[in-house]
């Protein structure tokens, strides 16, 4: 029997999904946070990200305009997002190593596939990992996400340490930008008409938190290739 606030097409189109009960809220189309999804297992996530940073170091990366992005970045999976004079892409090494990226855990890649799932989208299996390190005053301005291969493919982001406003705009950069607090364990899937929205996030607050000292940690799950 359909769950009474869930309309016949929720299946197909999750955002459509009114109401799951807990703190997880529909953003609009295509936007689904899952609060405190992964929680309890953020220690080992946060501890897997320190051993990828062992071997691949967070670095700020160039843009193609010349200037060096506040975001500390470093990347797992077969492809890793890296940013440039020469422009933006995913790339299977890393340029600071000549070696291939970490592999991606698969502590995340079953993360990443149960929440896509929970959104509504099944089979997801990213083979990037973007890892992006904030401290206080660190900004994310708004961009789209338009290097991957398939924009059918939906973007799940998992928060992890200090909180962080989220900017959510829409299709054109000029449509009105929203504000979503995320915290620590949040996650958030992206999909359909969701998918190349402008976002990015609000310089960051000072704080200090237990697991991660003064920084957030943000890792989004893609399919790039
Ligand atoms: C909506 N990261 O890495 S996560 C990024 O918190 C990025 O580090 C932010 O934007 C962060 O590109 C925001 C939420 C997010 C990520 C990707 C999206 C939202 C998205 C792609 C399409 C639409
Ligand atoms: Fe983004």
């Amino acid at each position: 029997m359909p769950h009474p606030s869930r309309p016949p097409d929720a299946d197909t189109h999750p955002s459509l999904e009114l109401d799951t009960g807990g703190r997880d809220r529909v953003l609009g189309p295509g936007a689904m946070v899952l609060a405190g999804f992964a929680r309890a297992i953020a220690p080992d996530l946060i501890a897997m990200v320190d051993m990828v940073a062992r071997t691949a170091p967070f670095r700020r990366m160039s843009t193609p305009s010349g200037r060096t992005m506040s975001v500390a970045m470093t990347n797992c999976g077969t492809a890793g997002w890296v940013s440039d004079t020469k422009g933006y892409r995913y790339d299977p090494m890393d340029p600071l190593s000549g070696h291939p990226w970490p592999a991606l855990p698969a502590l995340f890649a079953d993360l990443a596939a149960r929440a896509a799932s929970r959104a509504g989208f099944s089979e997801f299996h990213p083979d990037a990992c973007l890892i992006n390190r904030y401290e206080p005053g660190t900004r994310l301005t708004l961009h789209q996400d338009r290097d991957e291969h398939d924009f059918s493919q939906p973007i799940v982001s998992v928060s992890l340490g200090l909180p962080a406003i989220f900017l959510w705009g829409g299709p054109a950069r000029s449509d009105r930008v929203r504000r979503v607090p995320l915290e620590h364990g949040d996650v958030v899937v992206w999909g359909g008409p969701a998918r190349l929205v402008h976002h990015g996030i609000h310089p960051l607050t000072e704080g200090m938190h237990p697991l991660t000292g003064r920084a957030r940690l943000n890792l989004t799950f893609r399919r790039a290739m």
